[in-house]
C-alpha cells in the first residue's frame, strides 16, 4: 500500500484527498493515515492540509521495497524485490533465494551489509544508508563460459545509470570496477552455480558508494563516492532505477550474440585502462604491457613489451595500473 500511495502522490504532483486515496486503495481513512505516517517516519516529507489532503513535498533517501516498487520502471529486474535494513551480504541472500527457486530478475537490496564480499574472499565496506548494495538473480540460457561477461555488462549499466541519474562520467576499470577521478566508486561481484555444463543461476552483485563521506584508512586513497565527486548528496533509488534499466538494455543486446561483439565499441570508450601500462598478475607469471581494450569475448587485450598481443581472461588474473590504481 505504501508504494501505491507514493505512486499516486508522485503522479498528482499536488494534493490528494484522504478520500481519493481510500477509494482508490479500498482501505479506511485510518489505514491511509497510518501508512502516510509510516512513510513520514522513513523520511518522506508529506504535507497534510485540512480540506485539501496529502502532498509529497520531498522524497526520502530510502531504498525500501515500497520505494523501489514505486520507482522501478524495469521489465523484469525487481519483479521480485527483497529488502533488508541490514544483512550479511546481498550476494549470499540472493544465492539463498535462488536455491529456493527465486525467479530471474529477483532483486535483493540492503541498506547495510555486515560482511559485504569482494572477489577472492576480500571484504567490501558497506556502511548503512549511504550506498547501494544490491544483487540480482539471473537465469540466462547461456553456456557457463559466457557468464563472466555479465560483470562487464553490469559495469556498463553502472556507468550509464550513474551518468543518467547524476551527470557524472564514470569509467570502467576492467573487469569489475567503476571509477571516478581515478578512484573506485563501484565494485561488481558475479557468482555462478552450474550443473552439467549449464547455468542454474548467476548472482550479479553491485556495490556503489553513494553518500559515503569517509572511507577506512586502507582504502582512503583509492575509493570515492558519488557525493564526494558531486559535492552534494544523491538520492539512491533513482540511481538504482537507472542502473537497472540500463542493465536490461545491455543484457538483451548481449543475449543476441552471447558475447560482447555489439557492445565492445561502447565498452572500450568507457574503459579507463585503455592505453595505460598495466601489470598482469597471472599465476603462471606476471608481466607488464599496454591495455588496448576488450575483444568479443570480453577479455582484455594487452600488448606485451615484445609486441605480442595477449587476451587476458577475467577470473584468472588481476590487472593493476603500474602508476596507480588504474
Ligand atoms: C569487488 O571486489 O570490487 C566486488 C565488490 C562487490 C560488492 C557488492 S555490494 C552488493 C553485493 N553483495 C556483496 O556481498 N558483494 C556485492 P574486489 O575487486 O575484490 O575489490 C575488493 C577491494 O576493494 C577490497 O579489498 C578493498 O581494497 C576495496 N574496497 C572495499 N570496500 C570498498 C568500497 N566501499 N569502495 C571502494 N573500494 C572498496
Amino acid at each position: 500500500m505504501k508504494s501505491e500511495i507514493l505512486n499516486m502522490l508522485r503522479a498528482t504532483g499536488g494534493y490528494l484527498s484522504g478520500q481519493q486515496l481510500c477509494e482508490h486503495l479500498g482501505v479506511s481513512r485510518t489505514a491511509v493515515w497510518k501508512a502516510v505516517n509510516d512513510l513520514r517516519e522513513e523520511g518522506y516529507i508529506i504535507e497534510a492540509v485540512r480540506n485539501r489532503g496529502y502532498r509529497l513535498v520531498e522524497d526520502a533517501d530510502v531504498i525500501t521495497q515500497a520505494e523501489l516498487k514505486s520507482i522501478l520502471k524495469t521489465g523484469w529486474i525487481g519483479n521480485r524485490l527483497e529488502y533488508f535494513d541490514e544483512t550479511d551480504s546481498t550476494n549470499t541472500r540472493a544465492r539463498k533465494f535462488a536455491e529456493e527457486g527465486a525467479p530471474h530478475g529477483t532483486l535483493v537490496v540492503a541498506d547495510s551489509q555486515s560482511s559485504g564480499k569482494g572477489r577472492r574472499g576480500r571484504l567490501w565496506t558497506s556502511p548503512r544508508g549511504v550506498g547501494i548494495w544490491m544483487s540480482m538473480v539471473l537465469r540466462p540460457d547461456i553456456a557457463p563460459v559466457h557468464a563472466s561477461m555479465l560483470t562487464l555488462i553490469a559495469g556498463m549499466a553502472v556507468v550509464r545509470g550513474v551518468k543518467e541519474s547524476t551527470g557524472l562520467d564514470a569509467m570502467i576499470k576492467w573487469p569489475n570496477d567503476a571509477v571516478l577521478a581515478g578512484r573506485k566508486i563501484c565494485g561488481i561481484l558475479t557468482e555462478m552455480s552450474t550443473e552439467d555444463d549449464s547455468i542454474r543461476y548467476v548472482i550479479t552483485g553491485i556495490g556503489i558508494n553513494v553518500n559515503i563521506d569517509e572511507f577506512p584508512e586502507e582504502i582512503r586513497d583509492k575509493a570515492t563516492s558519488l557525493k564526494m565527486e558531486l559535492g552534494k548528496s544523491v538520492k539512491r533509488s533513482p540511481v538504482i532505477r537507472a542502473v537497472a534499466e540500463a542493465f536490461e538494455t545491455y543484457y538483451d543486446i548481449f543475449l543476441e550474440t552471447c558475447d560482447m561483439s555489439r557492445l565492445k565499441e561502447e565498452y572500450n570508450r568507457e574503459l579507463a585502462n585503455t592505453g595505460r601500462e598495466v601489470l598482469v598478475l597471472d599465476p603462471r607469471g606476471q608481466y607488464e604491457g599496454t591495455a588496448l581494450g576488450i575483444d568479443d569475448e570480453g577479455s582484455l587485450l594487452v600488448r606485451k613489451k615484445d609486441g605480442t598481443v595477449v587476451p587476458v581472461i577475467s577470473g584468472e588474473v588481476s590487472v593493476r595500473g603500474i602508476y596507480g590504481y588504474i
